[in-house]
């Protein structure tokens, strides 16, 4: 089994570089791949499935054609793509994946996660998500036309831009605390998540390890994971 994962790439009309990217990559390292996660935002911002902006669309159908060459792919939503959906999930043969999932490697049970939920310093941040992934305020958000919920996508960008800006790195990376609980919980010896854009692999106590993996900007970032193990691995964007 060769199994990849990818998070944070952050696909926009601003960077068809990264979609050139991730169109090379789905073609060649994934091409051959047994399973592929895409741990959470793949894209700067999703107001819902009724609306694929046209340069995303070769996206859509690449993951397609890669899931008809019969790679199972999953997909977990980021605190940007939250609204992707099932028809989303139809157009691309991906399976929507819970927030947070024991998969089984080589190497034990793992447990996924976007990583943002681990992030529980940031409790401003805390008490917006919990907002935006209410059913209630997204199906408010859905019932809006689309231009509205581009300008409100285009507030929610700004005010995490700004928030963003204002807090210190230790309060946006995750809580050791909150990674510990979540992997006990989960009786896993390994973590898998990205979010952070610190991509690492951290040892822990008791020979438990957090991989983080890369946000694809200035290079891309993928994890492969195999029999012999996991490698995080670092390359250039075309
Ligand atoms: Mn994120």
């Amino acid at each position: 089994m060769r199994i990849l994962f990818i998070s944070d790439l952050h696909l926009h009309s601003g960077r068809s570089d990264l979609t050139r990217a991730l169109l090379h990559f789905l073609a060649t390292t994934a091409k051959d791949c047994d399973q592929l996660y895409i741990l959470g935002d793949l894209f700067e911002a999703w107001i819902g499935d009724d609306f694929i902006p046209d340069d995303l669309q070769p996206v859509i159908d690449a993951l397609k054609t890669l899931s008809n060459n019969g790679c199972q792919i999953f997909f977990q939503h980021g605190n940007r793509d939250f609204l992707i959906g099932e028809r989303f999930a139809q157009l691309t043969g991906v399976q929507l994946l819970q927030d947070s999932v024991v998969i089984s490697l080589a190497s034990g049970p793992t447990l996924l996660m976007h990583g943002d939920q681990l992030c529980t310093d940031d409790v401003e941040y805390q008490a917006l998500r919990q907002q935006l992934r209410s059913p209630e305020w997204q199906n408010a958000l859905l019932a809006q036309s689309i231009p509205e919920r581009l300008e409100m996508a285009k507030q929610l960008r700004m005010a995490s831009k700004t928030h963003t800006a204002n807090k210190s790195a230790e309060i946006m990376d995750v809580n050791p605390h909150a990674v510990e609980q979540a992997m006990s919980e989960a009786n896993c010896q390994l973590l898998i998540h990205g979010h952070t854009h610190r991509p690492a692999v951290h040892q822990l106590n008791d020979g438990k390890q957090r991989i983080v993996l890369g946000d694809w900007d200035k290079s891309g970032w993928y994890l492969e994971a195999s029999e012999q193990g996991e490698q995080l691995i670092k390359f250039d964007l075309q």
